[in-house]
């Protein structure tokens, strides 16, 4: 089928939809909701035989819902109906949810419910279920969906009766309306963690929970429990809502039965253009945190137990204790949104410096559990540059430049450690998406090991013509082809599992969602451990390594990717700048990509 999606923006959700559709066989175009005429022209030009809108925030035109099929893809089971659906769904602690794909009438999500696809509920963010319970089952529901009216008659039927309700519970009114600020409010007075942890986790990755943080307001995000070491040591300290910790980007803050960590944060604006940042909550409150005391977590420690505990990095080694084989490591990173400041590319550089030292001979880089790693923290450099580019940010006479300069320093440095750990063999195990330098921090590893429903991004162009770094023209290229890898830099798209094994940018695909993933990945890599050939195969690594050195060093590889990036960052053209000012502050598109917009 030709199938043309149409969205608010190409978001996750909408990238594993055109990846899988399009290794079902189905042609592909995206349009990006800018105007009914817009969209009308893109069908006029591309001539869909189905519309599906995978993230859609207005209201799709009669004319056009009456001309071809046009799938919504709601985020709730049959019935429910609104725009915060996921928000009340975890704000009332469902058990089990579901999404349902259902054809546009003129009433939101009220139309004939073509599919839809349950799942059990994990306590998770908003944002973490959207990516990966709410995804999985979409693909299923979607693919179900197009099977159905793959036969003209059940679709002209559909079309021409748009009112019909086949599958939706008989009775079930189910509009819940949109969730507001008071919806989420917590008293830090009255609320117990759990209070706080649940409502903080239904507002996960936008809007968040407006409240007061150092005696300022604040929009707050990424909140975790306090295990019962730190509520212990909390117990005397402060009132509720004082904040009496740090840890990593966050912040510990008293609640009347514990405490509760805050990741990050939005402060109030105070500039006139009323635009502020998400940011770690260390970084948006720097001279209030910096009075506070460092409570670290220990780097090895278990996910379950009374010794679990937030912090962004966990370590863990298991296999034969006894000498009969290899022990394996795995390193988590669970930076928020996977973007990787300066400070979280030095702390994993210094872990990986760490690791070294442990008697492993596989060391498996988890990255984190919704994105693996989405690249340099464009936000964190955003807050260097109030006023855009290049224009000195701060007191201190910083700029976006800088801070851009030293990111892919950073960035490039923590890659550096795994393409030289050449003593051992390292795994990307992808749990989620990767993009842009998180793709090529995988593939600085020696094997690429993921799961069906991940996309990649591997390439820069899209950030405002960014060159890139991360040794991306070493590992590449070494991987793929030269041919493949200019195919793929400028391709500019999505790439999902299948296609990313096909050409060679993935070892392996394992399981098909991250838990999946995860055990697949430990039996795997204790099975690598266990191999008799694995001491020939990390010495047939070192020599590959020591070859590649001598043909052209890493050094010129990055010095000659920093040259291009130099122009990127301090050059007289301001692309990347802009691009990165529009992403940061989700700024509205003025139209489709070329790239996406295939039809154009
Ligand atoms: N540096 C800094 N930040 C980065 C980054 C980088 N290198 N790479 C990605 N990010 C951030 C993005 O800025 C975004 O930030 P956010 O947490 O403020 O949203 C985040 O990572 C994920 O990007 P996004 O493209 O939004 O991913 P997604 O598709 O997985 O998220 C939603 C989708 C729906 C969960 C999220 O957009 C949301 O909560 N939306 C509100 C719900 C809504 O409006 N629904 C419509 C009615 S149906
Ligand atoms: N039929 C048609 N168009 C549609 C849908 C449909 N477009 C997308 C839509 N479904 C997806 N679902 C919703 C449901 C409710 C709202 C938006 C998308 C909604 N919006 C508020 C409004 O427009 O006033 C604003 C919400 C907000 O600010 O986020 O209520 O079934 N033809």
């Amino acid at each position: 089928m030709r199938i043309l999606l149409l969205c608010h923006s190409f978001n996750s959700l909408s990238q594993r939809l055109f990846t899988a559709l399009r290794d079902d066989g189905h042609t592909l175009s995206v349009e990006l909701d800018i105007a009914d005429n817009v969209t009308d022209e893109a069908i006029e030009l591309f001539r869909p035989d189905a519309l599906i809108a995978p993230f859609l925030k207005r209201r799709i035109a009669e004319a056009t819902w009456r001309r071809l099929p046009c799938l919504i893809i709601h985020p709730g089971p049959p019935g429910d109906r609104g725009p915060s659906a996921l928000d009340w769904a975890v704000m009332r602690e469902q058990t089990h949810w579901g999404v349902t794909v259902l054809q546009a009438t003129a009433e939101f999500d009220a139309g004939p419910v073509l599919a839809h696809a349950g799942f059990v509920m994990r306590s998770g963010t908003k944002a973490s279920l959207y990516r990966r319970e709410v995804t999985r089952a979409a693909v299923g529901a979607v693919r179900e969906a197009l099977q159905r009216l793959s036969f003209p008659q059940s679709a002209t039927q559909l079309v021409s009766q748009p009112t019909a309700t086949p599958e939706a519970p008989a009775g079930q009114n189910g509009w819940q309306p949109l969730m507001r600020q008071a919806d989420r409010a917590i008293d830090w007075r009255r609320d117990h963690s759990a209070t706080v942890l649940r409502h903080l986790r239904a507002a996960d990755g936008f809007p968040g929970v407006a409240a007061t943080l150092f005696g300022q307001p604040a929009q707050l995000f990424d909140a975790h429990p306090a295990n019962a070491a730190t509520r212990a040591r909390a117990a005397g300290l402060g009132q509720p809502g004082d904040v009496i910790a740090r840890r990593g980007p966050g912040v510990l803050v008293r609640t009347v039965d514990g405490a509760v960590w805050i990741g990050h944060v939005r402060r109030a604006a105070t500039t006139t253009d009323g635009l502020t940042l998400k940011l770690a909550a260390t970084r948006a409150f720097a001279a209030e945190s910096a009075a506070l005391p460092e409570w670290p977590a220990p780097l090895e420690r278990p996910t379950d137990g009374p010794n679990a505990d937030w912090a962004e990095l966990r370590y863990e080694e298991f296999g034969p204790a006894d000498g009969t084989g290899a022990r394996v490591g795995w390193l988590e990173f669970n930076f928020h949104n996977g973007a990787m400041s300066t400070r979280q590319c030095e702390r994993l550089r210094d872990t990986l410096r760490e690791l070294r030292q442990r008697p492993t001979k596989v060391l498996l880089l988890a990255g984190g559990a919704d994105f693996f790693s989405n690249g340099i923290h464009l936000h964190d450099i955003e807050a260097a540059a109030p006023e855009m580019g290049l224009t000195p940010g701060n007191s201190t006479g910083d700029s976006a430049a800088d801070a851009s300069w030293r990111n892919i320093h950073a960035m490039d440095d923590a890659a550096l450690e795994l393409l030289t750990m050449t003593d051992r063999l390292t795994v990307a195990v992808l749990r989620g998406n990767a993009g842009a330098g998180g793709c090529f921090l995988a593939l600085a590893a020696d094997q690429v090991w993921a799961h069906a429903g991940v996309v990649q991004n591997p390439h820069y162009k899209n950030m405002g013509n960014l060159y890139g770094s991360e040794y991306w023209t070493y590992t590449l290229p070494k991987r793929v082809g030269a041919a493949q890898a200019k195919a793929i830099m400028q391709g500019r798209l999505p790439i999902g599992a299948v296609e990313a094994q096909r050409i060679g940018l993935l070892d392996a695909v394992l399981g098909e969602d991250a838990a999946e993933l995860e055990a697949l990945a430990r039996q795997q890599a204790l099975t690598l451990a266990a191999s008799p050939d694995l001491a020939e195969r990390i010495a047939a690594k070192a020599a590959r390594r020591a070859a590649d050195e001598a043909a052209k060093p890493l050094q010129r590889h990055r010095d000659e990717e920093l040259q291009r990036m130099h122009r990127n960052f301090y050059g007289f053209d301001p692309s990347y700048h802009v691009a990165r000012h529009y992403f940061v502050h989700r700024k509205p598109h003025a139209w489709t990509p070329r790239h996406l917009a295939v039809h154009r």
